[in-house]
């Protein structure tokens, strides 16, 4: 995890929720550390890094797995660069550490596991050219990968998550998507989709806090829930997933 920067609200954003409150930010950023730490993981926290007002945002940083740590190419100029502190990180980690480089993008909001297959999203910030450099790499380690075109979202898992189980919560354009269709579908109602980006980690799912409906599903799946409020980085265009690269 990365603490938020200090101009955390100069980051990139198109939601129309208004300016995010730092403090607030900061108090809801360790509410979700001790969340992961429920869920039996151990934290690395990095230090704010105010060049960077979009780096709490690490999981677009890398894409992860137990053999190799993939770093991205940040498909926006003001993250450019994020990603090298992560690389030195995940170094002390991992033998096997591979790259995505220019004129490759990519970005870990747009890629999604599922057990050994990877749902890879085309979209502004990850292009043809980082998703092939990323299907060369994973297919090397016996990976199978799907490309998914994304339409109207920011990343593929801004409206899809794998709870495990054969569960896929999907919202909007991924509801009647045939690519998912050997998966059961828990759907994200429209006025809920912001919740679509949940976390699977051990014995919990992590849902975003103040959907009801989509909690109540899950609940009707035998899931533990623990619901985490995080409205300060939803009006910066984060999500659960966003706030950590877990591995
Ligand atoms: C951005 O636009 O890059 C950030 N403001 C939000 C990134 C969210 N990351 C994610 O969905 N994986």
């Amino acid at each position: 995890m990365r603490k938020p920067a200090k101009n955390f609200q100069k980051g990139i954003t198109s939601s129309n929720l208004g300016k995010p409150d730092y403090d607030k930010a900061v108090f809801q950023h360790l509410s979700y550390m001790i969340a992961l730490k429920k869920c039996g993981l151990k934290i690395i926290q990095l230090d704010a890094n105010d060049s960077y007002p979009d780096s709490t945002f690490v999981e677009d940083t890398a894409v992860v797995n137990e053999e190799v740590a993939i770093i991205a190419n940040l498909g926006v100029i003001s993250r450019k660069g994020e990603e090298i502190e992560i690389k030195g990180v995940l170094g002390r980690f991992y033998d096997n550490i591979a790259c995505i480089t220019n004129p490759g993008t990519l970005e870990g909001g747009d890629i999604l596991r599922v057990d050994n297959k990877y749902y890879i999203g085309v979209s502004k910030r990850t292009n043809k050219e980082g998703v092939r450099q990323l299907i060369e790499i994973l297919e090397h380690y016996s990976y199978s990968c799907v490309t998914v075109p994304l339409s109207n979202i920011l990343h593929l898992k801004t409206g899809v998550s794998y709870i495990g189980d054969n569960n896929l919560i999907v919202s909007g354009e991924f509801i009647n998507n045939p690519i998912f269709k050997e998966y059961n579908l828990i759907e994200v109602t429209k006025d809920e989709s912001y919740a679509a980006n949940s976390i699977r980690i051990n014995n919990y799912v992590l849902i975003p806090k103040g959907f009801k409906k989509l909690k109540k599903s899950i609940l009707n799946y035998g899931y533990d829930i623990l619901e985490i409020d995080i409205s300060e980085f939803r009006k910066m265009d984060g999500g659960l997933s966003c706030l950590s690269i877990r591995f």
